[in-house]
């Protein structure tokens, strides 16, 4: 059984270390915090691992609920090693060959399988569930350790920010967040948290730069169809999740948004609910962007994201949007649907 599996690896002597996909949101935040109140309660030395740091999302959320991290410094070895919220290698950035060395590898996520699923000495993968934060709660509560209150209330905000406010919820997420209402979470800090700062609770993003990306992103994108799909492909200094969100919002159902960064640029994926019904899933596609362009790619079905070998974002978007909606018929016409 995944639980007791891990509740045993967690249990092992020795040093443990945490760590979360890069620039960590509030879900891989929370549960990295959750997984370190657990660790303390049982008295082990452990240190937190954030590849290029945290969200500012999350950056924001650990000072208004005043939370100190054990963030790693100096060698981060350790016998024992937990990736949260996290599906591949190339998402641990700079902790993914200590993770490798470790003897006991941990996971715990709800990404569709990628590469850590198969390194993994002990998991708990549910790529169902709407956030890996319900997942540790569970762990928590098989180990009978309880956060303190502020740190419950983060983990509610990682909940609730991951589950886009409950939309993509399973059973498991309320009784999660109940669980973390008992241990004195406080739901209206929580979803203040977990609300883009300055959000105006229909839909607009608010921040000046963040806008700007968008209509950037639609200003610059290629518009390709397959399969009755509309497939847009576009890229942007930053904000490309955002930019992918909203391209979806204004009609397409395939939004592949290219951000350049080094060493690794991102490609964020969006799919529409038509898509899905059609065989037609983000991470499929970014696993497929990865393979195509050099890197790795995995996510969730709705949403994914893929780290490919930097080149100019204008030829990443060319070359995407030359074959991908080619890849998309064919996928769709094996799925059933029209080619
Ligand atoms: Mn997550």
């Amino acid at each position: 059984m995944a639980y007791q599996e891990v509740l045993e690896a967690l249990t092992k002597p020795g040093r443990a270390l945490i760590v979360t996909h890069r620039n960590a949101d509030l879900d891989a935040l929370a549960s990295a915090v959750l997984v370190s109140s657990a660790l303390q309660a049982l008295g082990k030395d452990h240190c937190i691992g954030f590849p290029e740091g945290v969200s500012r999302i999350s950056r924001n959320a650990l000072e208004t609920l005043g939370i100190e991290v054990s963030v790693c410094t100096g060698s981060v070895e350790a016998p024992i090693a937990i990736a949260v919220d996290a599906s591949n290698g190339v998402m641990l950035g700079s902790y993914y060959e200590p993770y490798k060395r470790s003897a006991e590898r941990v996971l715990i996520d709800h990404h569709e399988p990628g590469e850590l699923a198969s390194l993994a000495t002990a998991k708990i993968l549910e790529p169902e569930a709407a956030s890996t934060s319900e997942l540790v709660v569970e762990v928590l509560s098989n180990l009978k350790t309880r956060p303190e209150p502020k740190v419950a209330t983060l983990g509610l905000a990682g909940i609730i920010y991951d589950s886009r406010r409950y939309a993509h919820a399973i059973p498991r997420t309320f009784s999660s967040s109940m669980k973390l209402l008992e241990w004195g979470a406080d739901y209206q800090a929580a979803l203040a948290l977990a609300l883009p700062r300055g959000e105006t609770g229909r839909g607009e993003a608010h921040d000046f730069s963040e806008r700007m990306a968008i209509v950037k992103a639609a200003s610059r994108m290629k518009v390709e169809r397959a399969c009755s799909l509309i497939i847009t492909v576009s890229h942007i200094g930053s904000f490309e999740s955002s930019a992918a969100r909203s391209l979806l919002r204004l009609g397409a159902d395939v939004a592949v948004i290219v951000a350049p960064r080094e060493p690794h640029s991102r490609v964020s994926v969006r799919v529409s609910k038509r898509a899905m019904e059609k065989g037609v899933e983000a991470s499929w596609i970014a696993e497929y962007i990865a393979s195509r362009l050099g890197g790795q790619g995995g996510g969730h079905k709705a949403a994914a994201m893929a780290h490919i070998a930097s080149r100019p974002p204008e030829d990443i978007v060319e070359e995407i949007a030359r074959s991908l909606p080619g890849k998309i018929a064919r996928r769709c016409k094996e799925a059933g649907g029209e080619g």
